[in-house]
């Protein structure tokens, strides 16, 4: 007879599998420790990474790129597995990152190109205002590479300084801009200051929040050497199965949303919403920071500490969307890169409500009266899937397009073309794909950011184990528990090895102490 496995005591149950639950699974089964058990809501793994194959090829509607290169686990992993797209290739496309004002054309809702020289002075003056502030970061905010284990988290905790970041986002760059037009050519004003806007925009995506005042500058994120961005050439998804394929299917179970975990006893008991329960020594928990903030109040017993729950609250967790567009035969050249999109009036709004309103469907330009299009970027090619545009829509815009279907977003991205590019013959597209993360009830958004509401204590009181870190019943990982690579998915990789090797030290130093309650 099979033994059934919620019928068995288990060493961990790792709640979650996205990059964080299967690399603390991995870490465990190599480590001898094989009675654990990983129970994932969803119909499949890897969580906020989702690489779909299409006909034109595969789309990464969550984590594309590999960030930095030196003391990436993942980089290595890509590299030895040759999943990595060669750069001197001549079909490579350098993908979007604060250097896209290298490659793409930056046009004006008139299709007017413009200038580059301009184009790569605002670049300039940006990057400068960004590097000033992080070069003149404390010491202390600068953790080496080496995964730390959960214990020694306070000591990075402590580095966290209120005068340090108590400026936002959008303060530090407004104030910093507005220094440097003050010394600049006064024709070039208005455009500079709508590339300026761009920027800000570009930022919105890349923290991935609603308004940069939420944004703490400059965070605590740390860019690992080598190149910012890696293109995969089969998607992220490919990085993905190398490290699941040596988990036992057995060790998985899908469709298992957790409903409530039990955790302040020898024994932690994970309950579901089928109803199965689960018993286990210790529970790694890996759920998103948006389920977290959704859930938190139901999901554990007792309920979690104070302080977890403001340092959970405290933590930024917004959307971002991505948008691709396909074509059976594409409109574009073989040279071009990508068009981003640099509004210097609100006057497109009238033409594209009179094209757009031919085929009656003006509502779709606005949501709760907000013109949500505004918040596209623009529109990039994509390394190795010639027929492929990828468009970023991200802050408030990113919010409101979650109610509109793919047609109407589809019709609005193709008038944006036709203004932006200045061609009104651009069909079009055959196809859309789009990210909908917010919108998942297990993952609510796209990824964490240090806020401006974060407080003293509050990384230490969001990994910190319960009971306690020297009792470690249950366990905190994921992208938001990684104190310098927050937000990407080698980060999150960091947090699972960091709780899986805190259980495996416990185990080997058979230091399990008893709770009497
Ligand atoms: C990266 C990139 N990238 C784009 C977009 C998004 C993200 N990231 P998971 O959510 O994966 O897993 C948790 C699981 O738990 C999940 O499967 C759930 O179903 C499950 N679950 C929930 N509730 C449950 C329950 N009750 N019971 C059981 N299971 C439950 N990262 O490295 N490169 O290109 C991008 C991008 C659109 C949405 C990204 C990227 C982020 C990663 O995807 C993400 O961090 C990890 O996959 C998370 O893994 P996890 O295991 O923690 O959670 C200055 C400064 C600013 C800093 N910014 C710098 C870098 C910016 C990052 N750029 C990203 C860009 C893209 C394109």
């Amino acid at each position: 007879m099979e033994t059934r496995l919620d019928d068995v005591e288990l060493d961990v149950i790792i709640v979650g599998g996205g990059m964080a639950g299967i690399a603390a699974a991995q870490q465990l089964l190599q480590n001898g420790m094989t009675n654990i058990l990983v129970l994932e809501a969803q119909d499949y793994l890897g969580g906020r990474i989702k690489t779909i194959n299409t006909e034109y090829g595969h789309i990464d509607l969550g984590a594309e790129w590999i960030h930095g290169q030196k003391g990436n686990t993942l980089y290595d992993i890509a590299v030895e597995n040759r999943l990595v797209h060669n750069r001197n290739q001549s079909f490579y496309i350098s993908p979007s990152s604060a250097s896209i004002y290298d490659v793409h054309e930056f046009r004006t809702e008139n299709g007017s190109l413009v200038n580059r020289n301009i184009v790569c002075q605002v670049s300039k003056a940006m990057e400068d205002l960004y590097c000033k502030s992080i070069n003149s970061a404390p010491k202390e905010y600068q953790q080496d590479n080496e995964i730390i284990s959960e214990i020694e988290l306070s000591k990075f905790d402590k580095a966290i300084s209120k005068d340090y970041m108590t400026k936002s986002f959008a303060t530090h760059y407004s104030e910093g801009f507005d220094e440097y037009l003050e010394s600049c050519d006064i024709t070039d004003y208005d455009i500079q200051k709508a590339l300026y806007k761009w920027r800000l925009k570009w930022e919105l995506g890349d923290n991935c929040c609603a308004s940069l005042d939420d944004v703490a500058f400059p965070g605590r994120y740390i860019m690992c050497e080598g190149h910012g961005i890696t293109d995969l050439k089969f998607g992220f998804g490919s990085v993905f199965d190398v490290l699941k394929k040596d988990l036992p299917k057995q060790k998985v179970q899908l469709r298992k949303p957790v409903k409530q975990i039990k955790w302040k006893r020898n024994i932690c008991s994970v309950e579901c919403f089928d109803g199965s329960v689960y018993k286990s020594k210790h529970v790694i928990v890996t759920v998103p920071i948006g389920y977290l903030k959704n859930h938190m109040t139901s999901m554990f017993c007792p309920s979690l500490p104070d302080k977890k729950v403001h340092a959970i609250q405290n933590i930024g967790f917004s959307n971002l969307v991505k948008v691709f567009l396909a074509w059976k035969k594409p409109f574009w050249c073989e040279s071009y890169s990508g068009v981003q999109f640099v509004w210097t009036s609100d006057s497109i709004q009238e033409q594209l409500q009179t094209v757009i309103g031919k085929h009656g469907t003006t509502e779709m330009l606005k949501v709760d009266g907000n013109p949500w299009y505004h918040d596209i970027t623009g529109f990039e090619r994509c390394t190795g899937r010639p027929n492929v545009l990828c468009g970023w829509l991200v802050g408030e815009g990113a919010e409101l397009s979650t109610t509109l279907s793919d047609i109407d977003v589809s019709k609005v991205c193709t008038r944006l073309l036709h203004c932006f590019c200045g061609d009104e013959n651009i069909p079009e597209p055959d196809n859309i794909y789009r990210s909908q993360w917010q919108s998942n009830q297990y993952i609510g958004g796209g990824y964490s950011y240090v806020s401006t509401r974060t407080q003293d204590g509050d990384f230490e009181a969001l990994c910190q184990s319960l009971p306690s870190n020297q009792n470690p019943r249950l366990l905190f990982a994921g992208e938001a528990t990684s104190f310098n690579f927050y937000s990407t998915t080698h980060g999150a990789y960091e947090t699972g090895i960091r709780a899986a090797k805190t259980i495996i030290t416990l185990k080997q130093q058979s230091k399990e102490p008893t709770i009497n309650l």
